[in-house]
């Protein structure tokens, strides 16, 4: 089923404290603790870090999954819990019968009913033992040393294989590809638009120079066990200056050089959730930078809590606290770059952040599990200015309006809920010169929604939605491999939308280029080197925040 989300989490090199041998035993529901050979529980783990940790987390409070510690895992008992892991639940838990074996499956119903492993600690020392400069800052280019059209470059996650791919998208050809971290997550690009940092989820990031003849890595670094965002210094005079990346494990982010990736600070996230109970593993999601302030916006999951970290002073650093709701994950921006907007996924709500006053906007109830990605900001006819997320629980794109000015009765308000032809949703997205709004659904189960998208004509709502199957027009081979369509991504002019079409690791990928205005295929990029593309980020939008 959800074979592709559930690989989210690969922490190939996790170092892991486990515990001592013992015959594996299942005991009956509230018995006593069951106890695992070595060798089981040790392949455990990695499993549960591979596929499990991304939604319950690594100490298994809980996040987007259910808490998975021995007191709640021993009520439900092992069969009960086989049961789950083989066929998933109503709720959200995805079936794990095709991609774990019988026993792997027994033996993971037995490892989460006994003490989480903790994973060590990973600090300044770490940081700076793993912290290599490829190229020198004096050694490179003065200027641009090829004829490519920088802005219009896409910086595409190759996932499976720990690559990105830099596409031109003049030509649609493969400019280059880098070697980055595991799993790689996402790209954001430098204020001048010359660099790209590429986060993996192995924490380690890259930075990648587009002045060379060929892309070409410049300095790399680990800053973490498990990460997943980056951004960089976007205020007037602090142009490039410093990168900030956000780590799951340790619960911490972690302020760099931008042009070297030397580690400046590390702060760690632990501390009380908006309840007022301790959480140790409050783990960093979105991080924004803004353009109007010295300020990153970084999102911490499990507390709820939104930090502004003032960057002027690294050294006596300035953070304003905001409380929102818990289990915040994804965002972006009004149109306006004042508000930010940002799902609190579980807690089915959008938490809105005023970043000119320092304060909470408001928390506006949605339907289940937002998730826009950086989300879509186009003028209502009659809302005026709204922003739109799609939902992994609901089928509909729910927009919220953002103008408190001029709309003031719909800003922060649901004012529409759009229909959509699955739930599932990772991703929407137009473009300031688009008329459509599209939605991807890459979770639906069927493989038919998972490799569709809705779109909608956003000066025209009421004419409804076009399903499109974007993977058809691939034309790739029939394999068994749902070919799942994800995140669309505008070129620079904002005429062209790009999807991914997300297969199998052995199975052929590509992607497609839709022509916006006529909302027909333009163009497929296929090549063997393409091999699971997933999240796609055009320079010149990434650098200046337009979706
Ligand atoms: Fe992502 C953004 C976390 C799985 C593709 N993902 C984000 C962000 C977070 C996040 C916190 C926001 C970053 C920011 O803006 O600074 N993602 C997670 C997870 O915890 C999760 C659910 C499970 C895991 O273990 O990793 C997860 N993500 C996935 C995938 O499986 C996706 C679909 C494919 C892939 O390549 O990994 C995926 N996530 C993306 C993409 C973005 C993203 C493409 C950026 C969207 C954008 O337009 O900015």
């Amino acid at each position: 089923m959800l074979k592709t989300f559930r690989n989210a989490l690969v922490l190939a090199t996790l170092p892991l404290a486990v515990g001592v041998a013992h015959a594996q035993q299942a005991p009956a529901p509230g018995g006593a603790q069951p106890t695992m050979t070595k060798e089981a529980k040790a392949a455990s783990a990695k499993v549960y870090f591979e596929r499990c940790a991304g939604c319950h987390g690594i100490l298994r409070k809980g996040a987007t999954g259910k808490n998975l510690e021995p007191e709640a895992s021993m009520k439900l008992g092992q069969a009960r819990l086989e049961k789950i892991l083989t066929l998933g639940t109503d709720g959200g838990m995805v079936n794990f019968d095709d991609i774990l074996t019988k026993d792997e499956i027994r033996d993971m119903a037995t490892y989460i009913q006994t003490p989480p492993d903790v994973p060590p600690e990973w600090g300044m020392k770490d940081m700076s033992a793993s912290w290599k400069v490829l190229v020198p800052v004096d050694k490179r280019p003065t200027k641009q040393m090829n004829k490519i059209n920088i802005k219009n470059v896409f910086s595409v996650t190759l996932r499976d294989t720990g690559e990105v791919a830099l596409i031109d998208g003049d030509t649609k050809k493969i400019w280059g590809i880098v070697k980055t971290g595991y799993a790689v997550h996402i790209s954001r690009v430098s204020f001048s638009g010359r660099y790209v940092y590429v986060i993996g989820r192995d924490g380690r990031l890259d930075l990648i120079d587009l002045w060379f003849e060929t892309p070409t890595p410049v300095a790399t670094i680990k800053v973490g066990i498990d990460a997943r965002s980056v951004d960089t210094s976007k205020f007037k005079g602090y142009e490039d200056k410093y990168a900030v990346v956000g780590s799951y494990w340790p619960p911490q982010y972690t302020i760099l050089d931008g042009l070297t990736l030397e580690p400046k600070k590390i702060v760690s996230t632990r501390s009380q959730t908006v309840d007022g109970e301790y959480h140790p593993e409050p783990r960093v999601a979105s991080i924004v930078s803004s353009q109007a302030k010295p300020e990153w916006v970084i999102n911490i999951k499990e507390t709820g809590l939104i930090k502004l970290v003032d960057y002027t002073d690294i050294k006596n650093l300035k953070e304003t606290t905001i409380e929102s709701a818990k289990f915040l994950h994804d965002g972006g921006w009004d149109a306006t770059k004042r508000y930010f907007l940002v799902a609190a996924n579980n807690s089915n709500k959008v938490a809105v952040v005023d970043t000119k006053l320092g304060k909470l906007a408001a928390l506006v109830d949605t339907k289940p599990k937002p998730h826009p990605g950086r989300g879509a900001n186009f003028v209502h006819p009659k809302f005026g200015p709204v922003w739109a997320t799609s939902h992994l629980g609901a089928e509909v794109i729910t927009l919220i309006g953002t103008d408190p000015e001029k709309h003031k009765e719909f800003a922060w308000k649901v004012v529409a809920e759009l229909k959509m032809h699955g739930s599932g949703s990772l991703f929407v997205k137009t473009h300031p010169k688009s008329s459509n709004l599209w939605a991807d659904a890459p979770l639906m189960p069927e493989a038919e929604k998972a490799e569709s998208v809705t779109v909608y004509d956003i000066k025209n709502l009421e004419k409804g939605p076009e399903t499109i199957n974007i993977a058809k027009m691939a034309g790739l081979p029939d394999t068994k491999a749902v070919k799942r369509v994800v995140h669309a991504e505008y070129n620079e002019k904002g005429d062209e939308v790009w999807f991914s079409i997300w297969a199998g690791k052995t199975d052929p990928s590509a992607i497609v280029v839709i022509d916006d205005k006529t909302r027909k295929l333009k163009t497929v990029i296929k090549d063997p080197k393409l091999i699971t593309p997933t999240g796609k980020f055009n320079i010149y939008n990434t650098q200046h925040d337009i979706y």
